[in-house]
């Protein structure tokens, strides 16, 4: 595995290289969702096929911005799904962006992922780190290197609300418990770029990152292999959970396309039980 985590940290390098350096604008193309591609995101899925390419540990890349499965050793033991730029249309306002990393064993379900692993292009890079049975761990870098901060805990209730999509399609029940933590004091910290928001709850000790079903989007917009179930790995190692709408954890989610999205919380543990409270699941 450290053999993969040094290369992730690789590609990070160069990645916000080319996010300070390269082109903003729009590619010719579109990713395997319809989404019209960033030069950046095209760049930035390059930048991470290469570098894997040689890695004889890795079996398979399935990549957010590609459709299907690029095949690379045989003999490999890990698939890795990876959103390479994730929220890069944030990269013309100046706000952060992050790559993320879903290291599976086996079929491409969530109870076969076996590491996670983000990164945050910011005004540093960051990168947390996490395997089975141990703490996520935080790394900042410093010229070309990346330095250990500390473990990530998450604490039992934090102050931080993060709510995604559009309010307008939200359904009553969302929409009653989102006004309710605001009424109970949390601050809204929603940038629209899920690795900064998401990292920030983890840093800051807690809160809510939510992103539902919606009237528009009745599975949600985020990705299960790339998105989803990595964070979800990373909340639960880190003391936190992560559920869909039904109050399914997401680390029992089984994809039937790679591609596939879920409605889905992440959060401390007062927030994820408040949420299933407010749906009427079981907590
Ligand atoms: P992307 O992978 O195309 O960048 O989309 C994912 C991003 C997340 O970072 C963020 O939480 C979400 O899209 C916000 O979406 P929207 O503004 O459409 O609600
Ligand atoms: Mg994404």
């Amino acid at each position: 595995m450290q053999t993969i985590f040094e290369t992730i940290k690789k590609a990070a390098i160069k990645i916000d290289h080319a996010i300070k350096t390269e082109d903003l604008g729009y590619s010719d193309s579109e990713n395997s969702s319809g989404e019209e591609q960033l030069k950046l995101d095209v760049k930035s899925d390059y930048i991470i096929e290469e570098a894997f390419k040689d890695v004889s540990l890795v079996k398979a890349l399935v990549s957010e911005e590609k459709e299907g499965v690029l095949a690379l050793h045989e003999d490999g033991k890990y698939t890795i799904c990876y959103d390479p730029l994730d929220g890069s249309s944030l990269a013309d306002v100046n706000l952060s962006v992050g790559s993320i990393f879903g290291i599976y064993e086996g079929a491409l379900e969530a109870q076969n992922l076996v590491a996670s692993a983000y990164v945050v292009y910011g005004p540093r890079i960051e990168l947390v780190l996490a395997e089975k049975n141990e703490k996520p761990k935080h790394y900042r870098a410093q010229e070309g290197l990346f330095n250990f901060i500390s473990e990530i805990t998450l604490d039992e209730k934090g102050k931080l609300n993060a709510p995604g999509g559009t309010q307008q399609n939200w359904s009553k029940t969302h929409k009653t418990f989102v006004d309710g933590l605001f009424a109970e004091g949390y601050r809204l910290r929603y940038s629209g770029g899920m690795v900064p928001d998401l990292h920030q709850i983890l840093l800051k000790g807690g809160g809510l990152f939510s992103y539902p079903g919606t009237s528009d989007k009745p599975d949600g917009k985020l990705r299960q292999l790339f998105e989803v179930i990595p964070f979800a790995f990373i909340y639960e190692q880190a003391g936190g959970q992560a559920v869909n709408g039904e109050g399914l954890k997401l680390m029992e989610l089984v994809p039937s396309h790679p591609h596939d999205t879920s409605p889905c919380f992440f959060g401390s543990n007062y927030e994820v039980n408040a949420l299933k409270s407010a749906y009427g699941l079981e907590n």
